[in-house]
């Protein structure tokens, strides 16, 4: 594979000696469910085939060096395992830092370091999980590289601390979890609040998942982010005199209903309506799909997308032109705004007949309202991070 022996040859020139080990760590495309891992409800995501390659080594001292392919001119970005810290140089590589330091403070010891090269064929900034790739993908090399005795899923819950405590962002655990646990063909059907889960087959006969790239950078998208999260714990807050919950993933609708009116701001109102309509609509829409219903699966993606617009206001001019282009194309069974939000992707699921003339369409007419062009992919379902063989 042509990624693979360009990242053995510049592992070579960097540090003078062959990789012992090559990884893959896939991103991630949430197919419903958006904002509600956090909010104690369900998501339903899968991994998708780009992602993140490492070509790796043990070395003798007790240094980290990473380099990126994608980011040449940071050069070799070093750090002592004794000495882990968040700084402004270690630009990228606080991310795979982030990870090292968070499996330290749980008490694992690493006696030396190592030498990482890393790839990306994700598009950067297009919330397809570009970070939680790299942080499983550091947490595999580590599981590697010092034998260590660890679940998949406290993998998962190391790498969301990670971003959490030493990245600063107050992410929930879906773009880890999607990462860590991926399989080939499935989706996963995870319930954020006990963090019970089961693989759901993506049987799309005739259909296939487009995912549609904005290419819209937004600044302040982390604390809008993390300004949505304390809105909805305000709300919760707010509600405890009437009804004793722990998160909105537990209320329905009617119970929702019960007790909106004990929230004092209406915006805080808003966004817990969606966190709770949007756990409802994603248990709907996985069981959509296991009664092959698929029309009714891709009508609850267009209410998400909705919801996302008016109660939570994530979408944005560029995330709503596209979807709303993509519900007026022949063969587009739903569309929707995927991961975080402001910019990134929208994920589709279009007849197959029909991909051509949905990105010519769409693609034309996004590009004449916004003034520059979207990209697509059509989403190959695949595995989660995983040392290549
Ligand atoms: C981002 C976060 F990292 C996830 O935890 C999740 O909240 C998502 O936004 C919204 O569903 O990707």
């Amino acid at each position: 594979m042509q990624i693979l022996d360009e990242l053995k040859t510049v592992f070579s020139q960097q540090f003078n000696a062959e990789p012992t080990n090559m990884f893959f760590s896939p991103g991630r495309v949430n197919l419903i469910g958006e904002h509600t891992d956090y909010n104690g409800g369900h998501v339903f995501p899968c991994a998708i085939s780009l992602g993140t390659y490492a070509a790796a080594a043990k070395r003798d001292d007790n240094k980290i060096c990473c380099y990126s392919l994608n980011i040449p001119e940071t050069g070799v970005i070093t750090a002592d395992l004794s000495d882990i810290t968040n700084t402004k140089e270690h630009d990228w590589a606080n991310y795979p830092l982030g990870v090292i330091k968070i499996f330290q403070q749980q008490g694992y010891k690493f006696p030396y370091g190592f030498n990482m090269v890393i790839y990306g064929n994700l598009p950067n900034g297009a919330g397809l999980s570009s970070s939680a790739s790299l942080e499983m993908l550091t947490a595999e090399i580590l599981k590697e590289f010092y034998g260590l005795d660890i679940a998949r899923l406290d993998m998962v819950k190391l790498s969301q601390k990670a971003e959490n405590e030493f990245v600063g962002m107050n992410c929930g655990i879906l773009d880890q979890f999607a990462v860590g646990m991926g399989k080939e063909n499935n989706a996963m059907f995870l319930d954020c609040n006990t963090l019970k889960y089961r693989y759901v087959p993506l049987v799309l006969d005739g259909y296939s998942i487009v995912i549609s790239n904005t290419n819209s950078k937004h600044s302040l998208v982390d604390s809008e982010y993390n300004m949505r999260r304390s809105q909805c714990e305000q709300a919760l807050s707010d509600i405890q005199n009437v009804k004793k919950v722990n998160s909105w993933g537990e209320l329905d609708e009617e119970q929702f209903n019960e007790v909106k009116n004990s929230i004092k701001d209406t915006v805080c109102q808003r966004r817990a309506r969606h966190a709770v309509l949007e756990n409802q609509r994603t248990i709907k829409a996985v069981a959509a799909l296991e009664n092959k219903d698929i029309d009714l699966f891709g009508k609850l993606m267009n209410e998400s997308h909705v919801s996302l617009r008016d109660d939570y206001e994530v979408t944005g001019k560029e995330l709503d032109t596209l979807a709303e282009l993509a519900w007026q194309q022949d063969g587009v069974i739903g569309s929707r705004m995927t991961g975080g939000g402001f910019g990134g992707c929208t994920v589709s699921i279009v007849k197959n007949d029909y991909i051509d003339s949905f990105k010519n369409n769409i693609g034309k007419a996004y590009t004449q309202k916004i003034g520059f062009a979207p990209d697509f992919y059509v989403a190959d379902i695949g595995s989660g991070t995983h040392i290549i063989k």
